[in-house]
């Protein structure tokens, strides 16, 4: 784990632009622990936490576990904590599971701050950022009724279930999708955030139910897969792909229209807002209990305006 959290650090420092280095010593002690390691969007909001922890004079150290997994999130939030920082940002692996863990770390005096994903019952946290999932799961649904308007069967791929995040935004999107008689929601694949078996489950579906004719992926990793699926079965561009976030990989298959469109969260903000929380709470000043931020859909059309670019995510 300590690796990982190195190799994200010098990740980050590479990819955010600017400078990166901490803020100045003396300041407050913070520590961002990502869902996993590797994930652009984590990286992106890492940029964030860095940007504002220099702003304010703090330190930051940066890492997490190599799988989105809570019983190897565990660990590095344990090993975080005896490392005694004035605060933890922290993307919690599982709304229930990591309750306990992140309990331990408000228990020992310090400020926790949960950023894009949430827990069940949030306890003594200061503050939950997060986007608007189920909004967003909403938006996906409409993109595809738009990219396909005779309607039909559609499939959602997901990283797994407990995940707050995504489970709101697969509730956002089947909600929207009983509202309309057209469409057969296929229901949920899960994948575990694993791009291959994205693709095999993909190919499959697409052998077993050949009218799909809309796919909507969770997050990067399922979007990923589902777009090699869909090219594997030699359907690019006939099956919609609805995609959650906008790394590199999404973004290229938008390019070459295998991905249709992505709901592009604001992960930098989140990161900001985050250490923002975290000083106010540390300085005694007022907190926000949760603070939502927004999405933008990229597609084709706006991937070259000034509001596409500065949605993608950084790698
Ligand atoms: O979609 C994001 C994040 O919001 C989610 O909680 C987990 O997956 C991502 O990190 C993308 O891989």
């Amino acid at each position: 784990a300590a690796l990982a959290g190195l190799a994200a650090v010098a990740m980050l420092a590479a990819g955010c632009g600017g400078d990166s280095s901490s803020g100045g010593d003396g300041g407050y002690k913070l520590a961002f622990i990502q869902g996993v390691t590797g994930d652009a969007f984590y990286v992106t909001m890492g940029c964030g936490v860095q940007q504002k922890a220099k702003e304010l004079g703090a330190t930051v150290s940066i890492q997490g576990a190599q799988k989105f997994d809570p019983t190897l999130q565990t660990p590095v939030l344990q090993s975080v904590i005896s490392s005694r920082p004035d605060a933890i940002l922290i993307a919690p692996t599982d709304a229930k599971s990591m309750e306990q863990p992140i309990k331990q770390a408000t228990a020992a005096g310090i400020k926790v701050v949960l950023v894009d994903t949430t827990l069940e019952n949030t306890g003594d946290v200061v503050s939950s950022i997060s986007s608007d999932n189920e909004g967003g799961g909403a938006a996906a649904f409409k993109a595809i009724q738009q990219l396909a308007p005779n309607g039909g069967k559609v499939l959602v791929i997901d990283n797994q279930p407990g995940i707050s995040t995504s489970d709101a935004r697969t509730k956002g999107f089947d909600d929207a999708a009983k509202a309309d008689s057209k469409y057969t929601n296929l229901g949920v694949q899960y994948v575990q955030n694993d791009p291959a078996k994205a693709a095999q489950i993909v190919t499959a579906a697409l052998q077993k139910d050949p009218d799909i004719v809309g796919i909507f992926a969770t997050n990067l990793f399922g979007a990923t897969g589902a777009s090699t699926g869909v090219r594997q079965a030699g359907k690019q561009g006939a099956v919609k792909i609805v995609g959650f976030d906008a790394g590199s990989d999404q973004v290229k298959a938008l390019q070459e229209g295998t991905i249709q469109a992505l709901i592009a969260q604001q992960p930098g903000t989140i990161g900001t807002d985050g250490v923002d929380q975290a000083v106010k709470s540390l300085k005694g000043e007022s907190t926000e209990k949760t603070i939502q931020t927004g999405f933008t859909i990229v597609t084709k059309d706006n991937l070259n305006s000034s509001e596409g670019q500065a949605a993608l995510y950084k790698s």
